[in-house]
């Protein structure tokens, strides 16, 4: 099948991109585009071209798969160039999602008409990049320059009315792509549409909005896309040059390959063994368990259009509830996720009661809670007698065996973990626990579910904390012992965030509570390994009755909307040392980052080893989706592919000298290593 067909209907000809699934201007669409417009030139019974594309959306940008590729010639740039040059007037149809290189060909094109329900931008910096096609050049010289340097920076799209109304679009209109293409040929024909040339238009960008921008702005990526659009103020040839030497640049930029690695982990978790089995109709669920995380999971699926019925224990705590459900489907109106008008039906969507047997009828239960695994069979047991059958029994548990719930019904092919990270009606990541059991078309269903909800699913086995949960109660030991070694906690916070993380780990705990993972602690006490080291600071701080954000006071001092550093936590690390014989030590920035992410990496490697994760790259979704990993750097695993694996296995082994329990390198990456390959070869295939 060929990319590009073209139709005479003398004197229009009709030029239709065709390559699913998003119309990508990869080589054949490049190379047929050059053929097609070639050969048009030389026809003189054609005076109009009008370019569209068939499927759901027109070009949603260049293909991302070909960067890093040895370059294919002809190259975007040239073919917007060879449509702007065109003496024959270029209409171009915009449809779906004309995003990065789709709206550059479009800038290139003499007239430009969308489609009802158009979105179009300029995504590239979420991808490391800058509009490498014209985009920095021409846009400015249609729409003004605060708007052009608004979409070429924060990468979001806007609506085919506001495009219309900057002076994006021409017109628009509200019919197929291939009959609005025809009608603004014949409309060019008449004199009706005004073809013309971009480049030839004034610069509507001006120094104030670069300096505006400027001021606003941080990091790498966004500075090389302004330093593009400021030579827009050279004659047109000399800024495409330009912005194309940071293209380039861009291409070859440790941001860009970490960011297309996001871009793609996104879409590959999608890609599991059950994705063929059949699925079950989910028109209403249950939740079992009204709290914090509950409430915000039932709020994710009335927001996605399931009417919810929620089972609490008494009646205040359904009215706590219904509270919390209430107040969050009311931020989620002021983020513009929920229309005003559509406020009172979602509400009207649930029902909260003390009944569990009100759940007889739903397709899907999901029990959130708290972890205790008597409550989880107790409350499964309740639900294997009253749900229907089909009905998808679902267990929020951050850790807990899946399995060993499953156990008590006497369905556990309908068992399965669905794992939300809270806010759960915030948080993009649900982990998706497969039970030894669990039926191929509950994973399926619970994939489906996924999407509707807008949610990123990653398929996990069943091991304790699955995929996240796990690496992180590894990693985050790394952070105790860099403390109890002489780093302040502030200092590892600070070097974690300049490293890309939202929160430092120590601020993470102070809000998720201290005292959680002081029960979890004592917990473990018992089962403790004795070679592993303990370090009881926090344990110091919970014994004061500070709990983190809270009580108002944890590793940081809360107050008035500031925070600052708690000095008692110093004393308590240097009462630890003292009693522990250890003499404090400097740690560079560098090193703690070192330090943190090998120990990620360790535990990470060992997931995949043990296939409780399908590849690396669903480690890094996990991560990148549920963990605030910085996403330039694409997930702890394409960390580890960028920094080198044989780096990271000599520093581990460095830091055994010290350490030799917590600190040992896993087999599988001594087996990449002396195979000579990365993590991202386990992704293919
Ligand atoms: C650029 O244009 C640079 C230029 O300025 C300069 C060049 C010189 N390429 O997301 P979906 C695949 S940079 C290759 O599930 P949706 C995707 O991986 C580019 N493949 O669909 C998936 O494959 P699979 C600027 C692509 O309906 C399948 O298509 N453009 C591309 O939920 C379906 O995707 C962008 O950054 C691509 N460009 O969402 C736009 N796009 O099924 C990126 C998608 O094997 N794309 N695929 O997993 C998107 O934002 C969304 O895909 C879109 C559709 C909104 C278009």
């Amino acid at each position: 099948m060929t990319a590009i067909t073209t139709i005479i209907e003398s004197p229009i000809a009709l030029v239709c991109i065709d390559n699913p699934p998003v119309n990508a201007a990869g080589h054949d669409v490049r190379d047929g585009l050059v053929a097609a417009l070639a050969e048009l030139a030389g026809n003189d019974a054609v005076q109009v071209i009008a370019l569209y594309a068939a499927g759901r959306t027109f070009v949603a940008g260049a293909d991302i798969r070909e960067f890093g590729q040895p370059p294919k010639p002809p190259m975007l740039p040239e073919v917007c160039d060879l449509l702007e040059e065109s003496v024959k007037p270029v209409v171009c149809v915009l449809h779906g999602t004309t995003l990065g290189g789709g709206l550059e060909l479009a800038l290139g094109c003499h007239v430009r008409v969308g489609i009802t329900g158009l979105k179009v931008g300029l995504p590239e910096v979420n991808l490391g990049l800058l509009p490498g096609a014209g985009g920095t050049q021409r846009l400015p010289r249609l729409v003004e320059g605060g708007t052009a340097l608004t979409m070429i920076t924060s990468g979001k799209p806007i609506s085919a009315e506001a495009a219309l109304e900057a002076g994006l679009l021409d017109a628009l209109v509200d019919m197929k792509p291939e009959e609005a293409a025809r009608m603004a040929a014949a409309q060019v024909l008449e004199g009706t549409l005004v073809p013309r040339v971009t480049a030839d238009q004034p610069n509507r960008l001006g120094a104030d909005d670069l300096d505006t921008f400027r001021a606003k702005s941080k990091g790498e990526v966004t500075e090389r896309a302004l330093q593009a659009a400021e030579a827009s103020f050279l004659p047109i040839a000399e800024g495409m040059a330009a912005e194309r030497a940071l293209f380039l640049a861009a291409l070859e930029s440790d941001a860009h390959k970490g960011m297309k690695h996001a871009f793609f982990a996104e879409r590959a978790v999608a890609h599991i063994p059950e994705a063929g089995a059949e699925t079950r109709d989910l028109t209403s669920a249950g939740i079992v368990g009204g709290g914090t995380m509950g409430s915000g999971i039932a709020t994710a699926l009335l927001l996605a259009g399931l009417p919810v019925t929620l089972v609490e224990t008494a009646a205040e705590r359904v009215a706590f509830a219904r509270d919390t459900i209430t107040e969050n489907l009311k931020g989620a109106v002021k983020r513009g996720k929920l229309s005003v008008d559509a406020f009172e039906a979602t509400l009207g969507a649930l029902i909260c009661t003390t009944d569990i047997g009100a759940l007889a009828e739903v397709d899907l239960v999901i029990e959130a809670v708290f972890e205790s695994i008597d409550v989880k069979h107790q409350i499964f047991t309740q639900l294997d007698q009253i749900c229907k059958a089909g009905a998808i029994l679902a267990t929020n548990t951050s850790y807990l065996d899946v399995n060993d719930i499953a156990a008590c019904t006497t369905r556990p092919a309908d068992v399965i973990g669905l794992h939300f990270f809270s806010p759960a009606h915030v948080m993009r990541l649900l982990e998706v626990v497969v039970g030894k059991d669990t039926a191929p078309e509950v994973v399926a269903t619970s994939f489906k579910l996924a999407k509707r909800l807008r949610k990123v699913a990653v398929r996990a086995e069943v091991c304790d904390g699955f995929i996240g949960n796990r690496i992180l109660s590894h990693y985050r030991r790394s952070t105790e012992y860099m403390q109890l070694d002489g780093a302040p906690f502030e200092q590892i916070d600070t070097a974690l965030e300049a490293f890309g993380f939202a929160m430092g780990p120590f601020a993470v705990s102070d809000l998720a509570g201290l005292d959680i993972s002081w029960a979890t602690r004592k917990r473990q006490a018992a089962t403790r390994p004795a070679a592993e080291r303990y370090v009881d600071i926090a344990d110091r701080i919970c014994e004061q009755g500070w709990f983190g954000r809270k009580t108002g006071k944890g590793f940081y001092i809360y107050d008035a909307g500031t925070r600052r550093v708690n000095s008692e936590v110093a004393t308590f690390a240097e009462a630890e040392r003292a009693s522990k014989g250890i003499t404090a030590r400097r740690f560079s920035d560098e090193e703690i980052v070192e330090r943190y992410m090998a120990a990620m990496v360790v535990e990470a490697a060992r997931v995949v080893e043990e296939k409780i994760a399908l590849r690396p790259i669903d480690v890094d979704a996990v991560f990148l989706f549920g963990y605030g990993f910085p996403r330039h750097w694409g997930g702890p695993l394409q960390y580890a592919d960028i920094t080198g694996l044989a780096t990271l296995v000599a520093r581990i082994e460095t830091y055994a000298q010290e350490d030799a329990h917590y600190w040992q390198v896993p087999g599988l990456l001594h087996e990449l290593v002396s195979s000579g390959r990365r993590f991202a070869d386990l992704n293919k295939g």
